[in-house]
């Protein structure tokens, strides 16, 4: 396994559409472990392949407290969506911005589990914000791209004023 470097906020590359995986093999595997592995050493509760600039449709997802109950999703899709929700996200690829968002509260997800097998989930609360959020990524976009422009303005000079300093 290894550790994968994560693009930062307002990297272009953040903004591709993944594609969709056509043949789940040894290298997708290796994939979502290695992204596990990232996510888990972060810390973080879920990454997009598209974070770690690989543009296909991967997600790992884990909200446990315990970090023991690790999801990985190929090609997922929303399929249904209920309510709203509003809550604070942060994001490992714009690190120390965290703001409301205002979300679906429940979802229904489908997509292929790492044997191929096609698999359908119903989620709601975190799992169901980070499910859009990871989402959101393999579309090309961050949760900032939600906020105001005003907003967005102000992300993109604290984070170039932080690359200055931490460079
Ligand atoms: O670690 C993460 N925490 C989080 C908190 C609220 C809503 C979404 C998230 S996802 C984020 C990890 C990440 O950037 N995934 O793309
Ligand atoms: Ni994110």
């Amino acid at each position: 396994m290894s550790l994968l470097p994560i693009l930062r906020f307002p990297d272009p590359r953040l903004q591709k559409r993944a594609a969709p995986v056509t043949k789940i093999d040894d290298s997708i595997r290796r994939l979502a472990a290695d992204m596990a592995e990232t996510m888990y050493e972060a810390p973080g509760i879920g990454l997009a392949a598209t974070q770690v600039d690989v543009h296909k449709r991967v997600v790992v997802i884990d909200v446990s407290e315990e970090k023991n109950a690790l999801r990985v999703f190929v090609n997922p899709e929303l399929v249904d969506q209920a309510g709203l929700t509003v809550g604070e996200e942060g994001c490992l690829s714009v690190p120390g911005i965290y703001d409301k968002v205002e979300r679906a509260e429940r979802v229904t997800v489908r997509y292929l589990d790492l044997d191929g097998k096609p698999q359908e989930l119903q989620a709601e609360g975190l799992l169901a914000v980070c499910i859009q959020h990871e989402i959101d990524h393999l579309n090309g976009k961050v949760f900032v791209d939600h906020l105001s422009q005003l907003k967005q303005m102000r992300i993109r000079s604290k984070l170039a004023k932080q690359a200055r300093v931490t460079a």
